[in-house]
């Protein structure tokens, strides 16, 4: 047993920035494990020590069978898929993919998951950044989770009681959606995404002029994900938030000068934060005062410079993220290339909107962090923490003494910098984007590993950084190696989720391939049937651990063939696959689902399909063949 003077000693000797653990078990956290306890200060017994250590360590430790306390949700970014983590522990627990092409699940070859891409899906990749939990009255209901694809410009849904995502919307008139966030009161009706890059409307090859581009605001109608409305703006679009009234959102805008070169974007001193009034637009819309683009039906309003739609606050430079203060009073916009932050006060909105007050008088601080201010959340007891991507730092401060600052009194709003390894994107503190911030962990995002992990080549890890932020200091716990590229991500308590452990037979999820078995008369949970219908062949096949209800069945040369797999078992976590070899084809089947995948028949010859999900110990014998005649 080590005594606290080698701790301590230990501490001071770990490399800067270096292992974590031992920091954390500094003499100051032990002190405070200890005053806690109500241990006294004078000389600790060796036992007590060795309690207060532990205890200490057990904060973030989830020892093996344990769960952990919260979800944490990963978007993949350009990988295209979305993670889910446990938080503390920073387990990974299962992998969603959304624009991806997943081999395990056969997400991108499934029929059901082509009927949520798009039967026609030409698309294998995507970018998302910002995932996002519905919400009822400013509180997460563990609904559905939204994500943008940046690169093809859509916006996906993930269904949380099975977490397969089960809608994806290309959104017309716009390219590149960015910024997403989710009406939060009443509750999420809207999914608000803004669409970066400006482009001529129409855009059909009739103009190419900058001047004459725009983008837009998007809202789409959570439930049926169709696009309710959009606004065109000037300037470009970023990041995007909206507030505890439902009445406001706000996006940033980094490119108020239409540029297309990097000095260009970078020649005003201040952009804007542009606000935007969903009442006055639903009003607009309802009173038909909008125009439709092309093919497209969905309503457009105008809300450039003029309009009443929208407001245009001005603030430095390039900003980037923004985010509601969970007591719903501040939107802030982080500077990006100004060192500070703007507070834009939500109660003056109102007067702002009425022409009562002037265009930057919403802006009540400006607190000056540090370097590359990206994005900023909240631990719910009035502080703030905004990630320094060139300070490499995670800055936490106050946000009414940064209020004050800025009305002149002398105060220092800044609490503390924090070292992370390196250049933090975002960063989340559980539970920051609703009511019930809680202020216990922090994740921060940093783009930059270097020396962090062992080398993987050229390539390296993005490094997710665990801070714990109960206490009045930051404390650095834990690092984690992600793949390209988690831009953002958000944690839910784990009470706030309810999963379903094995499917329910009717799940809209699996609907077409009911409907289509009940046409041809077939019970998916219990017949074994080939039918034939001119080139199409439709294989009803059943399965139960280590068998299919079908070992054998016969097709021709170029048949359109359609397997459709229905799993029997009700026993939890006994998922079956389907892999037909030298197809292409593999697909996910668990408990009571059922799964589809429609392919070619091949060369006249003998293919062997196989269970490819270890189910059994005689996993490896479920299998059958696939007979192809001649045509
Ligand atoms: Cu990378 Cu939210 Cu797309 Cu900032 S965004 S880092
Ligand atoms: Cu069924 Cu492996
Ligand atoms: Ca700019």
């Amino acid at each position: 047993m080590k005594k606290q003077e080698d701790l301590t000693r230990e501490q001071s000797e770990a490399p800067e920035g270096g292992l974590s653990r031992r920091r954390f078990m500094g003499a100051a956290a032990i002190a405070g494990v200890a005053g806690a306890t109500g241990l006294g200060s004078a000389v600790m017994s060796r036992e007590a020590f060795a309690a207060a250590a532990e205890e200490a360590r057990n904060k973030f430790v989830i020892h093996p069978g344990e769960l952990d306390e919260y979800y944490g949700f990963w978007s993949g970014g350009h990988q295209g898929e979305v993670r889910v983590l446990g938080v503390p522990s920073m387990r990974e627990l299962m992998r969603i993919p959304v624009f991806n092409v997943d081999s395990a699940t056969g997400w991108g070859l499934t029929n059901e998951s082509k009927d949520v891409l798009g039967r026609d899906k030409t698309y294998l990749n995507g970018d998302c950044h910002h995932p996002h939990i519905s919400m009822t009255d400013g509180r997460y209901d563990g609904k559905y989770l939204f994500i943008n694809d940046k690169a093809n410009t859509r916006v996906a849904r993930i269904r949380l009681d099975i977490m397969k995502t089960d809608k994806i919307t290309h959104i017309p008139n716009v390219q590149a959606i960015h910024g997403l966030r989710l009406q939060k009161v009443p509750k999420t009706n809207y999914v608000f995404c803004n669409a970066e890059f400006v482009i001529p409307q129409p855009n059909d090859g009739s103009e190419y002029s900058l001047e004459k581009s725009y983008t837009m605001f998007n809202a789409l109608d959570a439930e049926t994900m169709e696009v309710a409305w959009q606004v065109i703006v000037d300037g470009n679009l970023d990041n995007t938030d909206a507030d505890y009234t439902g009445k406001y959102a706000a996006s940033t805008c980094y490119n108020s000068e239409k540029a297309v070169d990097l000095a260009g974007t970078m020649r005003n001193d201040r952009d804007w934060v542009v606000v935007f009034n969903v009442e006055r637009i639903e009003a607009a819309v309802k009173a038909g005062k909008f125009k439709t683009i092309g093919d497209s039906k969905v309503p457009v309003v105008d809300g450039r410079h003029g309009s009443d739609l929208t407001r245009y606050i001005p603030v430095p430079k390039n900003p980037h993220g923004l985010n509601t203060s969970p007591d719903g009073k501040y939107f802030v916009a982080n500077g990006k290339l100004s060192p500070t932050v703007s507070i834009i006060a939500i109660d003056k909105l109102d007067d702002l909107f009425d022409d009562k007050i002037g265009e930057r008088d919403p802006v009540v601080g400006e607190p000056e962090l540090g370097l590359g201010p990206l994005h900023t959340t909240y631990d719910g007891r009035g502080n703030a923490y905004t990630t320094l991507f060139i300070d490499s730092q995670v800055c936490k401060w106050n946000i009414a003494d940064a209020i004050k600052h800025y009305n002149g009194e002398k105060v220092n709003y800044i609490r503390q910098k924090l070292d992370v390894h390196y250049q933090p994107g975002h960063n989340h503190a559980s539970l920051t984007e609703s009511r019930d911030a809680d202020g216990k962990w922090l994740v921060v995002l940093s783009k930059f590993s270097k020396d962090r992990f062992l080398p993987v080549g050229p390539l390296h890890p993005e490094n997710d950084q665990l801070i714990d932020i109960s206490g009045e200091e930051m404390k650095l716990v834990h690092d984690g190696p992600t793949y390209a590229e988690p831009h953002d991500c958000i944690l839910v308590r784990r009470d706030q989720i309810k999963t379903k452990k094995i499917w329910e037979r009717n799940d809209p999820f699996f609907a077409s391939a009911v409907e289509q078995a009940k046409k041809d008369g077939v019970t998916l949970e219990a017949d074994n049937k080939v039918i034939r219908d001119g080139n199409k062949v439709r294989v009803y096949m059943t399965s139960v651990a280590p068998q299919y209800g079908m070992t054998e069945f016969k097709v021709k040369e170029g048949d359109e063939v359609t397997v459709y797999v229905s799993n029997q078992d009700t026993i939890e976590d006994v998922s079956h696959g389907f892999c037909m070899v030298n197809h292409g084809v593999s697909m996910e089947i668990s408990p009571q689902q059922t799964s589809s995948v429609t392919f070619t028949a091949g060369k006249p010859g003998v293919y062997w399909y196989y269970c490819n999900w270890f189910c059994h110990a005689l996993h490896m014998e479920m299998g059958g063949r696939m007979i192809v005649e001649k045509a």
